[in-house]
């Protein structure tokens, strides 16, 4: 089998309600869909979601990396070569999403080819993951009405606060007021997207104390080197790498140099075989891992789930799973549904993210 060209689509698809958090936000789904065509008639499929505020890409350089770089130096290479397409691939440095979602699309191939669901390949552990719900930036009480409602109308018990904000009487607020509003049984934990200084981190830390908050994710820009590292010290709660740790190079920095001591997972952007990289060294350290979200469509979230579920490490805790939520459409031809708080594993070959023609030929941008 032989890969034989590469659709990079851009399209864009509105949200009903913009997510907001410290280092940006999203209104519009304006991500670039790849497709890997192969010679055998096999087609491989990935969202790839523009972030210039976390890695510098935009939908403009994704196509263009992809159609102009990548895509010239894998087409005719053997789908099941990964070793040597990801040399390929690792040429260039950073266009994290860009290499995430075309690994994505060589393992939906190879799951196809070999009968297989993808998450079955990779570790097969669980046939479902459970959902956390991420809350962006509004009023402490319109963030609980948002949360009782994931609740009861998903089953939902697990939120990432998105954090950050200045003055800090805004998010420690907003954790109390969840805390009593959700009751105890709920996991709460802040993501602060490097929105503070180490030492407001501490100060938030100090003063949601004997709120059983569970984790903090990046509080601060992780090349504040010395204070993160007195932070990650003296943090009661584990203190989560995300933006900072897109390659298992930068999971091994930022965890031997005490910039971190949990790792978020992004398939987004590390695709299924770095991810799989990263998961190993977190096992083999006893460091625990989240399964994170780009702000992804349900193309993207049914890959989160596809790798989550396939290890026990990665299925031990929520995944964020359900942001597609507040988007207007979507895709994916087979919607994805979150029932009692878990969204199961597509028991078909590959990862089964087959795409809506019809809503593709709407969204799209290039024609
Ligand atoms: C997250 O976990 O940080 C917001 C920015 C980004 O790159 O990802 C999202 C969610
Ligand atoms: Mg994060």
């Amino acid at each position: 089998m032989k890969i034989e060209r590469i659709e990079a689509i851009p399209y864009s698809i509105p949200y009903t309600k913009p997510l907001k958090f410290a280092s940006g936000q999203v209104t519009e789904a304006d991500h670039v869909l790849l497709r890997v065509h192969t010679d055998e008639g096999i087609v491989g499929t990935a969202d790839t979601p523009p972030r210039p505020y976390t890695y510098g890409e935009t939908q403009d350089s994704i196509v263009a990396v992809v159609n102009k770089i990548f895509a010239p130096a894998v087409i005719g290479l053997d789908p099941l070569d990964r070793e040597k397409i990801h040399q390929a691939l690792g040429r260039t440095i950073h266009n994290q999403t860009a290499k995430g979602g075309l690994d994505i699309a060589l393992w939906d191939i190879i799951g196809q080819a070999a009968g297989m669901p993808v998450s079955q390949l990779l570790g097969g552990y669980t046939d479902s993951m459970q959902v956390s719900h991420m809350l962006g930036f509004q009023p402490a009480q319109k963030l609980l009405e948002e949360a009782l409602q994931f609740r009861s109308d998903y089953g939902i018990n697990t939120f990432k606060l998105k954090v950050g904000r200045r003055p800090l009487s805004l998010d420690i607020e907003a954790c109390h007021v969840l805390r009593e509003g959700l009751g105890e049984d709920a996991d709460i934990y802040l993501d602060a997207n490097r929105g503070w200084t180490a030492n407001e981190a501490l100060e938030v830390l100090r003063r949601t104390e004997g709120l059983g908050l569970s984790l903090l994710e990046e509080p601060c820009d992780a090349k504040e080197a010395m204070s993160r590292r007195r932070l990650v010290d003296k943090s009661p709660i584990p203190i989560v790498g995300d933006e900072s740790v897109p390659t298992a190079g930068d999971v091994s920095r930022e965890l031997l140099s005490g910039g971190c001591n949990a790792i978020c997972i992004k398939t987004a952007r590390s695709g299924f075989t770095e991810a799989t990289q990263i998961l190993g060294l977190c096992t083999g350290l006893g460091v625990d891992v989240t399964m994170g979200n780009q702000i992804d469509t349900q193309v993207g979230t049914i890959a989160t789930v596809t790798f989550g579920a396939a290890h026990e490490a990665s299925s031990r805790r929520a995944g964020e799973l359900s942001n597609f939520l507040d988007m207007s459409d979507d895709l994916l031809a087979e919607p994805i549904v979150i029932k009692d708080g878990s969204i199961s594993v597509r028991q078909m070959p590959g990862v089964g993210a087959a795409i809506d023609e019809a809503k593709l030929a709407h969204y799209r941008q290039d024609n």
